[in-house]
């Protein structure tokens, strides 16, 4: 099966598996990317064989990082266009729905950061953990509103992704302090409003976004900082509506340290998982292009969008 798999789609699952390409919603656009590259590649002369390649691509890709359900939609979106009944068809079908998936994509950024930039007034800070394009682009708009906004940026170790959203905001021309992790309760007093984003939502609101954001909110509420999660539909989990859990990624420990450091300490057991669970009541809202939310209406939202629960992605 692995050979029918474009070598573009192999390339596009590894650098999501080593993380060149991160974060919830560029993950979802870079695996429909690559899966309009497989179809446009492919050589299958006949509809079956088109329908299993693209399967294979799919489950090529999603087999990478287990927890941003932005990519399972994503491939869901992609291949679920696949109606026509020869293999030109097909190929059109797929290149269609991917460039209708990443207009989506980019649009319900756009729209979502509207909402989230509403509930920002002209001199607030927020505070972020780890990088989000939805979270940022609340800010943008607001920025773009006219609004002064300064942010508290917290590093987000291991992987350091609070440096990316520190340079995005640099740039937006929002002035940015950094700080570690662990430092984040301390200035908490300074802030208005965490804002982070999400690699899924389940039903019950709880939000499921880099290791350390269930801390932050915890520490927020008791400090009675608002907690806004920006999340565009595309990360609302179906498989919660039937009672599955997320599976949280557990990551490679060199990424906290290397093997000589590890064998200096006498080789603890080191644990490295990239994300964790917000439970709904530290939340106050969940921002996506569809307006802000309680996070227990999201329920809502869900069944309007996905009904009572969905397939595989590469289900026939
Ligand atoms: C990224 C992360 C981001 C979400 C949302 O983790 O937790 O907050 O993916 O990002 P990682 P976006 O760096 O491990 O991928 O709003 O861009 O979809």
């Amino acid at each position: 099966m692995e050979e029918r798999v474009h070598a573009a789609v192999r390339d596009t699952a590894d650098e999501i598996d080593t993380m060149e390409i991160r974060g919830a919603a560029t993950i979802a656009e870079a695996a429909a990317h690559a899966l309009r590259r497989q179809a446009t590649a492919s050589d299958a002369d006949t509809p079956e064989a088109f329908k299993s390649e693209l399967r294979a691509a799919a489950r090529t890709l999603y087999e990478t990082r287990p927890t941003a359900v932005s990519l399972p939609n994503a491939l869901r979106y992609v291949l679920r266009g696949m109606s026509n009944t020869t293999v030109e068809g097909l190929r059109q079908n797929v290149v269609e729905s991917a460039d209708e998936f990443c207009d989506r994509l980019e649009r319900a950024q756009a729209d979502l950061g509207q909402v989230g930039a509403n509930r920002l007034r002209d001199g607030d800070t927020i505070m972020t953990h780890c990088h989000s394009t939805d979270a940022l682009a609340c800010v943008e708009a607001a920025v773009k509103q006219g609004k002064h906004i300064e942010a508290i940026v917290k590093e987000t170790r291991p992987r350091n992704q609070g440096h990316i959203t520190a340079q995005e905001l640099h740039e937006m021309g929002v002035p940015v302090t950094l700080v570690v992790d662990s430092a984040a309760r301390r200035y908490l007093n300074d802030v208005d409003h965490v804002l982070v984003g999400a690699d899924a939502v389940a039903a019950d609101g709880s939000v499921i976004n880099k290791i350390g954001t269930s801390g932050l909110a915890v520490n927020a509420r008791d400090r009675g900082t608002p907690i806004m999660v920006a999340a565009q539909t595309l990360k609302l989990h179906p498989d919660t509506l039937t009672g599955h859990t997320v599976d949280i990624e557990m990551r490679d420990t060199e990424e906290i340290l290397d093997a000589d450091t590890l064998a200096e300490l006498g080789n603890p057991t080191v644990r490295n998982p990239a994300f964790d669970v917000t439970p709904p009541r530290y939340v106050d809202a969940i921002v996506t292009e569809r307006g802000q939310f309680p996070p227990e209406s999201i329920v809502i939202l869900m069944r309007e969008l996905f009904g009572e629960g969905t397939t595989e992605p590469w289900a026939e």
